[in-house]
């Protein structure tokens, strides 16, 4: 049995997208923001960061959602989150994961937490150090993509899309969003388009780029 700890639209997204996927029975625990929710000592026993997602597996709790749609893709082989180990294709599932976890993640988190830069605003170079960074990841998806598309591994989807998913998403109120290059704009439609998406915003109760 599963218990996802959740934001809506944050980082623990792409954790309920494979849960969805997976049609598994789970449990949604909302982590309130608002009442600074993350930081108190009954969630940080938890999740020792203070953040989203926190998955309790039989009881367990783990953190790091691309960690977690790994952990789920390899609990569910049979909904085929993962190619199968071993296989060429598995390869680039870890390469597009780490690549995915490793270059947006961080660099998202020091754009919508400035803070943790130690400023509240970040000076414009900084901010622009920060954007091209962005959208140099997101320059190389695009360029894959349009060579090796529709997916990430090309034909087959996989849980790797769901952290590509998330991450385009954040950028929808960005200087350059992601549905401005051609190929990640025909792969965002692709993955709006799942079922699990829907259901996605109707559990968590959003709204913005619905599709
Ligand atoms: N690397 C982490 C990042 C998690 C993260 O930054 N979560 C944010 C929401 S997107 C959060 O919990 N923010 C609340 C806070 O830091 O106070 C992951 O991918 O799970």
């Amino acid at each position: 049995m599963y218990t996802l700890y959740y934001s809506p639209g944050t980082a623990s997204m792409a954790v309920h997208l494979a849960l969805l996927e997976i049609g598994t029975p789970y449990r949604l625990e909302l982590v309130d923001f608002a009442q600074d929710a993350q930081h108190g000592a009954e969630y940080l026993r938890l999740n020792p960061r203070g953040q989203v997602p926190t998955l309790l597996i039989d009881g367990v709790p783990y953190f790091e959602s691309a960690a977690l749609l790994m952990i789920l893709a390899d609990r569910h082989p049979e909904a085929k989150l993962a190619p199968s180990v071993a296989s060429a294709q598995r390869a680039a599932w870890y390469q597009w994961i780490a690549f995915l976890a490793s270059s947006l993640g961080p660099v998202y988190r020091q754009w919508f937490y400035p803070q943790e830069l130690g400023s509240q605003e970040h000076p414009p170079i900084v901010r622009e150090a920060l954007r091209q960074k962005i959208e140099g990841a997101w320059s190389l998806v695009d360029a894959h993509l349009a060579a090796h598309g529709p997916y990430l591994l090309g034909a087959d989807f996989s849980a790797a899309d769901l952290l590509a998913l998330m991450y385009m998403r954040w950028s929808r109120n960005m200087p350059r969003p992601v549905t401005a290059w051609p190929a990640l704009r025909n792969y965002a439609d692709l993955m709006r388009s799942r079922p699990s998406w829907k259901r996605m915003y109707e559990i968590e109760g959003l709204a913005e780029w619905a599709a």
